[in-house]
Parts: structure tokens; sequence; C-alpha cells
């Protein structure tokens, strides 16, 4: 059984310029406004993702909930439920945590799974566009803006390898560099 991890103190938090970015996470995921996230808020995620289904979709919804677990490991409060300001103590914790490596790698390969529709292991502006929009974003220039920061070898497409670096940036990065929470699948 794993045991709670301990939080830091909020107003050493408060400095970390990643809670930026986790709040904006926040925001994304919490669709229905009410100000909580919930084991659920990941299911209406894989719904608005998961048009596809199939194995895909199964994954992520699996992958959604090892980080659902974790989460609530590292709050470490018990409950049902965080607050914005909850999640953002609980991911910098999670962050920190050197042992969640596998499962942020995971999720990122996963996402990126369902975000590519073609044969080839890499995501086209077209595909990303899509996915984008399907997480949640409307606009075709924050669109274009993520894919940009995303492709970090810079030739027109995201390889797996671009994608999972996002992903570490938008984890682990301690400058408010990277904003684009579509890793998370999530816009
Ligand atoms: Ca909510
Ligand atoms: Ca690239």
């Amino acid at each position: 059984m794993p045991q709670p991890v301990l939080r830091r103190e909020a107003h050493l938090m408060a400095t970390d310029p990643s809670s930026t970015r986790f709040e904006k996470l926040f925001d994304a995921m919490d669709t229905d406004h009410d100000g909580t996230l919930k084991a659920g808020t990941f299911q209406t995620l894989v719904r608005r993702l998961g048009r596809s289904g199939g194995m895909q979709k199964s994954n992520l919804e699996q992958s959604y909930h090892e980080f659902w677990t974790e989460l609530m490991r590292h709050h470490g409060d018990g409950g049902y439920s965080l607050s914005k300001q909850q999640f953002v103590q609980a991911l910098q914790a999670l962050a920190k945590d050197t042992s969640t490596r596998g499962l942020i790698e995971r999720m990122s390969n996963t996402v990126f799974d369902m975000a590519n529709t073609g044969f080839e292991d890499k995501l086209s502006k077209d595909e990303f566009v899509r996915f984008f929009k399907a997480a949640g974003g409307s606009d075709d220039a924050a669109a274009l803006a993520a894919f940009t920061e995303l492709d970090y070898d810079g030739n027109g497409a995201i390889s797996r390898a671009d994608f999972n670096r996002g992903m570490k940036t938008y984890m682990f990065a301690p400058a408010s560099s990277t904003n684009s929470s579509i890793v998370f699948g999530a816009v």
C-alpha cells in the first residue's frame, strides 16, 4: 500500500513557476466549471479525444486512471475531488517524485497515440490541429503556436520524441516558458 507523500508548505509552492501551467491545466480540465476535478473528469477527456475507440481509448483511460490515483496519493488528504489549489500542489509533488517518471512517459505515449490517426509515427499539422480542437481548443492560431512549440527539431511534424519532450518540459521545466497543456490532452 503506497504511503501518502507529505505536501510542501503552500507559501513555497506559490513561488513555483510551474504553478501557472498547472493552474491553466486545471481550468482546461474543469469542463463543468464547478471548481473541482474528480476521477470522472478524465472520462470526459477520453470521450472528447477518443472518437475512434478501441485499444487506444482503453489505454488512455488506463493512463488517466493511474494519473488520477497518483495525484490523489500525492494530495494525501483523502476525499474524492481536488480544488484548483489542491490539484496544483498535488501535481507539483507528483512532478518532484521520480518514481512517477514511468507513468508520465506512458501518459505521453498514450496521448500521442490517440492524436496520431495516420500510419506514420508522427503528427502532421492537420492531425495536430484536429487533436487540438478535440481537446477543447477552438483557435487555429493557438493550435499552430502549440505545434511550433512542440516541433523541437523544426521538421514540420511532431514525432513521438518531440511530443515526449513536450510532456517532460511541461511537467519538469522550472521556467514558465511552455504553457501548452495539449500534451495532457486538454486545452
Ligand atoms: Ca469539475
Ligand atoms: Ca519534429
